[in-house]
């Protein structure tokens, strides 16, 4: 019979690679679209300097679940790593909540300066409780509504209008305070949805609304720019917890670069969107009163405090940064 003597053996051992683990890694957006870009950009480099130990594999245009489903999919480890938005992720981790409240960021360079501080880290330490590791976070501009009735000028002309909402309550409690009904609803259902007159609109950023291509259909975008939500590349703390040490640091470095780089795309993409779905015969249209779609939101504030009031001093230290 064979047998390998003890250095023999060693050489062999020496000779096999590490088995490389490949990381089923979430995406909504199609190819081509910043996010993908990045976390393309990322899956390269983790394969790099990991030395093929860690290989992630993107899948975009959602193949692998709507975004609520994701999420639970990669608590459970069935997804290791993906683009993920805040919005949907408030039915899980509650904190998170706070950024998708209406008009809590002032501006994107706001939500900036908050997430890439310490207030980014108590969402980090919150999400990580939910089994869930941010290691960067993304841009993701900010939401308008669109529809394919008229231009929004003013809340009232919500009145009767039935706008698809990503799944939280508190986009219900946003879209019913300022006078119109609201549908949660995946986001792939949106634009056979609209199309079909089962809603009349939607909201999103600029790349999103041409991207899923709701511009064909819905003709009118009214600058109300309500909601500024991050998004992060997130990994399953499962998947996480075995990785070594050194992983970790290459996959976290990695992942800061690929937000720069969504970062730098998304400020372009915003614009050549914008461009784009004007070009296509969209009304673009500032409000009349912007102040007027903010006061709408003071009973949402007021009920989510009462409902939450652990959250409220993170609210106040929000809004207290420069
Ligand atoms: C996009 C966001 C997606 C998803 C989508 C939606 O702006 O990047 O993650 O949340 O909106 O409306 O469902």
């Amino acid at each position: 019979m064979f047998r390998m003597t003890t250095s023999a053996l060693a050489l062999a051992l020496l000779a096999t690679p590490a088995m490389a683990e490949t990381w089923r890694t979430w995406a909504i957006h199609p190819e081509g679209y910043p996010n993908v870009t990045a976390l393309e950009s990322f899956a390269e480099d983790v394969a790099t300097a990991t030395e093929g130990r860690i290989e992630p594999q993107v899948y975009p245009g959602g193949v692998l679940g709507a975004q609520p489903d994701a999420i639970e999919q990669l608590r459970a480890g069935a997804i290791a790593v993906g683009n993920f938005n805040m919005g949907p992720m408030g039915e899980i981790v509650p904190a998170t909540n706070v950024l998708s409240l209406p008009f809590i960021f002032r501006d994107v360079d706001h939500m900036h300066a908050a997430m890439d501080g310490e207030i980014g880290q108590r969402f980090s330490d919150a999400l990580s409780e939910a089994g869930i590791v941010a290691l960067s976070w993304m841009d993701s501009g900010s939401r308008s509504f669109y529809n394919t009735k008229k231009p929004i000028m003013t809340p009232a002309d919500m009145d009767g209008l039935k706008f698809r909402v990503m799944s939280n309550d508190l986009y219900v409690q946003m879209v019913d305070s300022l006078g119109g009904n609201a549908t949660p609803m995946a986001y792939g259902e949106v634009y056979q949805s609209l199309k079909t007159g089962v809603i009349d609109g939607a909201e999103n950023n600029y790349p999103s609304f041409e991207s899923s291509n709701h511009y064909e259909v819905a003709k009118y975008y009214s600058i109300t720019n309500h909601l500024i939500i991050p998004e992060c590349i997130c990994v399953a703390k499962s998947v996480w917890d075995d990785t070594s040490p050194e992983d970790q640091e290459l996959v976290r470095e990695a992942a800061i670069a690929a937000a720069e780089e969504q970062r730098q795309l998304w400020a372009e993409r915003s614009d050549a969107s914008r461009a784009q779905v004007s070009e296509a015969g969209v009304e673009i249209n500032e409000v009349e009163d912007p102040m007027a779609f903010q006061t709408a939101m003071e009973p949402v504030y007021a009920k989510f405090i009462e409902a939450n009031p652990d959250l409220e001093q993170l609210i106040r230290d929000i809004q207290a940064v420069e």
